[in-house]
């Protein structure tokens, strides 16, 4: 047998467990694992480096439209380098329709953007904000048909919030084509009083943006979300998990027999609100929803991930520059936290942030870290067995991690279109050394390399 390109050497973390073997690819597939393989045209020395199956992350948004005058700091192209460069080969942005285009028309012109750009394999979850009977009776389920088998709805912001019986309509959708409904569970009636009460007593500094989305506003909204997908007969998954008690509202569930799946991220085990405290705005560049608890939420979520109430490791990468108008700095925002974009950058650090934090520190092994980062995504999201592991017949998305290399994170190596990262400065140990995509390699020694290969990925039905 000869091979396009063998990786030798590895500590390889396969479906089955971690493992020292070779891996033989053609034509972009994994075709062997096993020892001592010969006859590869190229040949990866990866002794003392750990193989992990390419990053998927499931939760980015790139390019969203996010209001009059605001813009997202990424583009497809540097939305994906930076997402190769953090260990990644496969991303799942948000498709959300502008007022008063259809989602079909939507998909089209995001499909268009990513066109020839991507370093990375590319699929759109959809947002669904309209329900009238074209969207839920037609477009819906054709566009379920052609591969977009997940779909988000809000319970906040306006202009995206939907109502309980629209929900279930989208629900209902959900369960006759079988899809996989995400959730973002914050009570918009809630947030909306607690801001009124904060904008009469002056309190509009960014760190208010925080009091005003406490635990019960998220929580709240878990166990209606769950209730509803209850009456609805629907599996879903509720996405950035920000806190303990809204995963006892899954737990819970769990036990009542409900299939339930969580998402949580890296700012809800590095972050607290106070960082939205910090001098003058730069407060700002920690806004986003859910907000960051205290770090007393740190160890409970830490328990939701090493025993499984987590099933997703994800960024929520929602980047906006700091330095911009149309971003963290837009008008007003400065003198009121309801103006400033919602969102931070996180590609790119997801996976360094979980490996030094959990693999290194000894809190989860290497086979839950795939899981975690790559396996479940790919179950969930329709992507498996073609990707999310590392075994024969997948997709060489192969990822070599020196675990030795200490690293402080710092905005000057990053690639993300962002002008910051919240994580400057932060220790981390383990970094990702190559990124190979279809078995060609889109990341070398923290640079990306080679021209946009991405592909558009079809998606099949989640995997419950
Ligand atoms: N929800 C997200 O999922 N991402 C950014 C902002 C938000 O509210
Ligand atoms: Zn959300
Ligand atoms: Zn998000």
């Amino acid at each position: 047998m000869s091979y396009k390109t063998v990786i030798k050497g590895a500590r390889v973390v396969t479906s089955s467990g971690a493992t020292e073997c070779d891996i033989g690819i053609n034509n972009g597939v994994i075709t062997t694992l096993g020892l001592d393989l010969k006859n590869g045209e190229n040949i990866i020395d990866a002794s003392g480096l750990i193989a992990l199956p390419g990053g998927i992350d499931s939760h980015v948004h790139i390019s969203q439209p996010s209001g009059p005058g605001i813009e997202m700091a990424d583009d497809f192209h540097s939305g994906t380098c930076s997402a190769a460069c953090g260990g990644n080969t496969t991303i799942l942005p948000f498709c959300l329709p502008e007022a008063n285009q259809s989602l079909r028309e939507a998909v089209k012109v995001y499909r268009n953007k990513a066109l020839d750009q991507c370093m990375t394999d590319v699929s759109f979850h959809l947002i669904i904000k309209d329900t009238d009977p074209v969207t839920l009776g037609q477009d819906l389920p054709a566009l379920i048909q052609a591969g977009y088998t997940s779909f988000k709805v809000f319970m906040t912001y306006a202009g995206l919030a939907l109502t309980d019986r629209q929900i279930l309509e989208v629900m209902s959708v959900a369960r006759e084509h079988n899809a996989m409904v995400m959730v973002h569970a914050e009570n918009e009636d809630a947030i909306n009083f607690l801001q009124d009460r904060a904008e009469r007593a002056g309190k509009t500094d960014p760190y208010h943006h925080a009091i005003t989305r406490p635990i019960p506003v998220e929580r709240e909204a878990t166990h209606r979300a769950i209730s509803l997908a209850e009456i609805a007969g629907v599996p879903l998954t509720i996405v950035h998990v920000s806190n303990g008690e809204v995963m006892q509202e899954i737990v819970r569930a769990r036990q009542r027999g409900l299939t339930v799946f969580a998402e949580t991220c890296p700012q809800y085990i590095t972050l607290t609100a106070n960082d939205l405290d910090k001098d003058g705005f730069d407060g700002a560049k920690y806004v986003c929803s859910p907000p960051p608890r205290t770090s007393e939420e740190w160890p409970k979520i830490w328990a939701g991930i090493e025993q499984r109430t987590f099933d997703l490791f994800s960024s929520d990468h929602c980047p906006f520059r700091f330095a911009s108008a149309a971003g963290k700095n837009a008008p007003g925002a400065r003198s009121n936290f309801r103006n400033i974009p919602n969102g931070i950058p996180g590609v790119e650090t997801r996976l360094p942030i979980l490996f030094s934090e959990g693999v290194v520190k000894g809190r989860i092994s290497l086979e839950r870290f795939a899981e975690l980062t790559a396996t479940n995504h790919a179950r969930l999201y329709g992507l498996y067995p073609r990707k999310g592991a590392i075994m024969v017949g997948a997709d060489a998305d192969i990822v070599l991690w020196d675990p030795d290399k200490s690293k402080q994170i710092a905005q000057a190596n990053l690639h993300h279109g962002s002008d910051y990262t919240p994580w400057e400065g932060f220790e981390v140990k383990g970094w990702p050394i190559r990124t190979m995509l279809r078995g060609v390699t889109t990341m070398l020694d923290g640079e990306p390399t080679g021209a946009p290969m991405g592909e558009y990925l079809i998606r099949r039905a989640p995997i419950i």
